[in-house]
């Protein structure tokens, strides 16, 4: 029987509407639906496991500072859109929510309408769904083409990670991964070591990238699995660039890691009528 406290309801989050799901065990998220975005994750009798900045801005228009964020249709500046796409500063609506034994799951849906169309020319239904239970969190996007002409998008779920420490992480599973280095303008690199260790501005692209990373945090762990995305995007702006961002504090760069399974590299083509799903697990331990 699940306990009374089980629920799925809407609420309201800085003022933006917001779905807040309880699993029978306790475990628990929020996700905005402003920008489709789960802004909070506290697995069964753990701790809060994602990022989000005290400074974010809640206006209904500024991307939102943490949580996970659905880039869709273009990755950062690789599109003539909105940077990172126009999926994370929509407002998505409600679907299909349910409490079962063991999760509670939550479907939240965005198609396009006049002023998508007017940055991105496509038909196109993406929905989110979300499933909290225990000491795992389950996300599923998927994009279907509901136009008449192929269309070709970019997508990640842009995951902010709360960390004790980030210096002290460890990263471990992308050993022998090609990446491309943001911060150094130079070929793609071999990653040689048993785990990345952030020291320094991180931000690369692994192309083709193992399904499945730890990230070892001051004596907890985070088993991170995907499927369907190719490329996995790890970011830290550390001290300059936080600094330069006005909705972080300057010293949080220590408390956080994005990890962010993505199709970055080479968009993924949908004729019409098709659809994808890509898969995005964290497991807390
Ligand atoms: O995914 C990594 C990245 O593209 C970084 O280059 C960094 O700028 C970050 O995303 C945040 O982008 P945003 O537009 O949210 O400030």
């Amino acid at each position: 029987m699940p306990l009374p406290s089980a629920s799925v309801q809407t609420t309201e989050f800085h003022g933006l509407p917001a779905l807040e799901m309880i699993a029978p065990d306790g475990a628990r998220c929020l996700i905005s639906l402003f920008g489709g975005q789960v802004l909070s994750w506290i697995p069964a009798g753990g701790a809060e496991r994602l990022y989000l900045s005290a400074d974010t801005r809640f206006d209904g228009q500024t991307p939102l500072r943490g949580g996970i964020p659905v880039i869709f249709p273009q990755f950062a500046e690789r599109g003539n859109g909105p940077r990172h796409g126009f999926a994370r500063t929509r407002m998505w609506r409600t679907g299909n929510t349910r409490v079962s034994a063991d999760f509670a799951i939550g479907t939240l849906e965005l198609r396009d309408d006049e002023a998508t169309r007017s940055m991105w020319p496509h038909a196109f239904e993406l929905e989110l769904t979300v499933v909290v239970g225990g000491n795992r969190l389950d996300i599923e996007l998927e994009v279907a083409n509901t136009g008449d002409t192929s269309f070709a998008f970019a997508a990640a779920l842009h995951s902010y990670l709360k960390v004790k420490e980030v210096e002290n992480c460890r990263l471990e599973g992308l050993r022998n991964a090609r990446y491309l280095d943001a911060t150094a303008s130079d070929a793609p690199r071999d990653d040689r070591m048993d785990a990345l260790i952030v020291e320094d501005e991180v931000d690369r692209l692994y192309r083709n990238a193992p399904d499945t990373v730890v990230l070892q945090d001051s004596g907890r762990a985070l088993g991170l699995q995907s499927e369907g995305f190719p490329d996995l995007v790890v970011w830290n702006p550390w001290e300059h660039k936080c600094r330069m961002l006005k909705d972080m504090p300057d010293r949080d760069f220590r408390h956080m890691l994005c990890i962010e399974p993505a199709i970055a590299e080479n968009p993924k083509t949908l004729a019409p009528g098709e659809r994808w799903a890509g898969r995005h697990t964290m497991v807390a331990a």
